[in-house]
């Protein structure tokens, strides 16, 4: 009688989740979109911390970028705001409910173009949240414009060149005050991963920076966010590594050439040096070193600032740790007393 072997179980995470579980909807967007790719990283980020989807919320504006929700996380909260008004959501939200996980999902024109009164305040606030831009240097969706993070001299297909400065989301989000600043390519497999992973790890805001190819509008020659111009002009500031709490942290770390950055949850975040004296700490040093790689035409990629004990908005102001729709009405309705003192002040 012949014999069946069993289907070997599918392997899980710490919380038992089959990386099936962080997996959504089937892409709509052009086959080889970098954006394709950051959905693959978000998966495998969130499948390896170890969260519980319905913990996340997603929250995007308009543009291919902000419809790859769609594609990760289908047991997550998600919402799709208007264009470029995603932070204002994403406030809301995380005062509603510090308990949530924020994940915003955001595009070069939803962020530095029609966005952008929005996303300083963002910044400003140091909301907890990771809010990704996918960045291809055009509005995608509407047929490839030049967006607001184009560089001087990039030409598109149809022979136009863009001749405005590009605004630096990196450089603006370290001044405003956003703790945790980062550029990455998604053809970075491996920085893109570990970034996510510590970003997930950080309380307050990650602005994280993606150059995403768009390769229907914007991939030819002459094109500054091609697959070819990062793979020639990328310049990696550090290696960068994760070792999350629930690790063991000890392991393979060699404090002469990394520096370690602790988060707020025990986990490391480990820069192995290529340059000799970087300090992720130091906004100075991250401004100065943006604005030499810009003069040097290249594409800076790592965690140019890392601050985990900078004071997030909600700490400003004292927010509860329950969500606001679990409160008692006796701690969210002022008492008899209280009215009356309000109503005698008035008078
Ligand atoms: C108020 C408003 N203005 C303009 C548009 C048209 N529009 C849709 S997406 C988009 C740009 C998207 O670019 P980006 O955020 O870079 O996303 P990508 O498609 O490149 O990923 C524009 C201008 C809109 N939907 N709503
Ligand atoms: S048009 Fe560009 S940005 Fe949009 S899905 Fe296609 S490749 Fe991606
Ligand atoms: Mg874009």
């Amino acid at each position: 009688m012949a014999t069946t072997t069993p289907t070997p179980a599918p392997k899980t995470n710490r919380i038992g989740l089959a990386v099936l579980d962080y997996r959504g909807g089937k892409t709509t967007l052009c086959a080889g979109c970098g954006h394709n790719a950051i959905s693959e990283r978000i998966i495998d980020a969130f499948y390896e911390m170890g969260i519980q989807p319905e913990r996340v919320a997603k929250l995007s504006g308009i543009g291919c970028s902000s419809k790859s929700p769609a594609y990760f996380m289908n047991r997550s909260h998600s919402f799709n705001s208007v264009h470029g008004r995603m932070p204002s959501v994403a406030t809301g939200a995380a005062l509603a409910n510090r308990k949530l996980l924020m994940l915003g999902v955001s595009g070069d024109g939803d962020t530095a173009s029609i966005g952008i009164g929005q996303f300083v305040h963002l910044m400003r606030r140091n909301i907890p949240m990771i809010y990704i831009i996918e960045d291809n240097g055009v509005y995608g969706l509407t047929k490839g414009q030049f967006s607001a993070t184009a560089d001087v001299g990039a030409k598109l297909k149809t022979g136009v060149i863009n001749d405005l400065p590009p605004i630096d989301t990196c450089g603006l989000a370290i001044e405003l005050g956003a703790s945790f600043v980062a550029r990455s390519f998604s053809g970075d497999k491996k920085q893109l991963h570990a970034m996510l992973k510590a970003a997930i790890a950080h309380n307050g805001t990650v602005m994280l920076d993606v150059v995403s190819p768009c390769v229907t509008f914007n991939d030819h020659e002459g094109s500054t966010k091609s697959y070819k111009y990062m793979k020639d002009h990328e310049e990696p500031l550090h290696d960068v590594s994760f070792v999350p709490a629930f690790e063991d942290i000890s392991i393979d770390y060699d404090p002469g050439t990394s520096v370690a950055v602790t988060m707020h949850d025990g986990s490391q975040l480990r820069l192995r040096k290529l340059e000799e004296d970087y300090d992720p700490t130091s906004k100075l040093h991250a401004i100065k070193r943006l604005a030499e790689a810009k003069e040097a035409n290249e594409v800076l990629t790592g965690v140019f600032y890392v601050n985990p004990k900078a004071p997030t908005f909600l700490d400003m102001i004292n927010m509860t740790e329950d969500s606001l729709a679990t409160l008692p009405q006796d701690r969210v309705r002022p008492g008899r007393e209280a009215l009356k003192e309000i109503m005698e002040e008035l008078q």
